[in-house]
């Protein structure tokens, strides 16, 4: 049996903190575990180092649902942000081991491929909505079929979504964070014209998507649905905070509008009302933080009995290893929606060599075995950690809200 003798965490900042767990066996072969947890990073690897990997060593690599069970169910502290994300470097890890052993990318230990390539999309957006529209054209120009608009709000200084940089999008940019004011009313005058011109000047074949991140309240999300069914819209997404899954019933009752939530999610508990009530049309848990593929592979089949589709996230923020074993999972799984997919800088790609490939609008994440994508341990460490955190985000008036 693979007897796994050793494993280290790596943290690595190629323009943003990664942390990478890296596993290792007695005969050689090693696998790796996106481990990254925007703004808390730090927590993800001491919970790796300092209480996982002690209990990992003399394993048998080839038990991986044994492993996922032994640290879920012996942590006693179940679930959380942290947690999740430490079980899913090992279990992602675990998998990447597998299939080396097996001689086999790791699609083909999941059911094989269920689709030819993997259809993702892009985020175009802008300081005006002629800006935003302009970058989505240049999108459709390099094949996507998929695009998400985000522009300014008039009148704010910052919006979500909105980059300083034209194509790399990271938020966390301090090292305390950074207070963004947002104003709803401003926010909910802006969206509609930004979309009923997104379909005048693209047309009506092009996916358009919008990520609303948390910022409003349900009737307000059912406000904002209706506004935009007339522009049919791929996906309205993170609509209203989600801890209350009941709120989205309000949201269904006024709109038809499609329903994307989960990125921020760790567990099938998070979403479990939300499938089963049909409240959402995509979940959007992802492989580093909702607990890995073996579980990222059960709430896609509760998913599967009522009719929600995958969207895993797959922002900057998430490694190269994320975005490799993602594409593996999404090759696969029967109820495939769309990945997301935001480029990483030429620095991260050279720390965290892969083999997936874009084209046409979609991905593949090629036929090497294991996951396809490795870190450069001599090149990750050119990159100290380097503290960042996220925004938070206040009310004209001075009252937190949610970022
Ligand atoms: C966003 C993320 O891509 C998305 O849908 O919600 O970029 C999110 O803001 C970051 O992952 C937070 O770290
Ligand atoms: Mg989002």
């Amino acid at each position: 049996m693979p007897r796994i003798v050793a494993a280290r965490v790596i943290v690595t900042c190629p323009g943003r903190n990664f942390v990478t767990l890296r596993i290792e066996t007695a005969d050689g072969v090693h696998g790796l575990g996106d481990a990254t947890l925007n703004g808390r990073e730090l927590a993800v690897a001491s919970y790796l180092s300092d209480h996982l990997i002690p209990c990992l060593i003399g394993r048998d690599a080839h038990q991986i649902e044994d492993a996922w069970q032994y640290f879920y169910r012996g942590a006693y502290w179940r679930r959380g942000p942290v947690g999740m994300a430490a079980i899913a470097a090992i279990d992602t890890a675990l998998w990447d081991i597998k299939a080396k052993i097996a001689g086999l990318p790791l699609y083909q230990l999941l059911g094989g491929a269920s689709r030819t390539e993997v259809m993702v999309y892009g985020h175009a957006n802008g300081k005006t909505i002629e800006e935003t529209i302009d970058q989505a054209r240049s999108y459709i120009e390099q094949g996507y079929k998929a695009v998400r608009l985000q522009s300014a709000v008039p009148g704010l200084s910052s919006t979500y979504g909105v980059s300083k940089d034209r194509l790399f999008y990271e938020p966390a940019d301090a090292d305390i964070p950074t207070e963004t004011v947002w104003s709803t009313p401003a926010y909910l005058r802006s969206v509609p014209a930004l979309f009923e011109a997104a379909r005048d000047k693209l047309g009506w074949a092009v996916h358009l998507l919008h990520d609303v991140h948390h910022r409003l309240t349900p009737i307000e999300a059912g406000r904002l649905g209706k506004d935009l069914e007339a522009s049919r819209l791929f996906w309205l997404e993170d609509a209203t905070p989600a801890e209350n899954q009941a709120a989205f019933r309000l949201i269904r009752a006024h709109t038809t509008t499609p329903l994307a939530v989960g990125e921020v999610f760790n567990s099938i508990w998070d979403c479990k009302q939300l499938i089963e009530e049909q409240l959402i049309d995509y979940i959007r848990t992802t492989v580093v933080h909702a607990g890995g593929i073996t579980h990222l592979r059960k709430v896609a089949a509760l998913a599967d009995l009522y009719n929600v589709r995958t969207g895993c996230h797959g922002a900057t923020d998430l490694s190269p290893v994320t975005m490799a074993a993602a594409l593996h999972f999404d090759l696969s799984v029967p109820n495939f929606g769309i990945q997301e997919y935001m480029r990483h800088t030429a620095e991260t790609d050279a720390v965290f060599p892969h083999h997936y490939r874009f084209a046409g609008g979609c991905m593949h994440p090629g036929e090497a075995a294991g996951l396809g994508v490795d870190i450069d341990e001599a090149a990750a460490a050119t990159f100290p950690y380097r503290r960042a955190y996220l925004p938070v985000s206040r009310l004209e008036d001075g009252s937190m809200f949610n970022w």
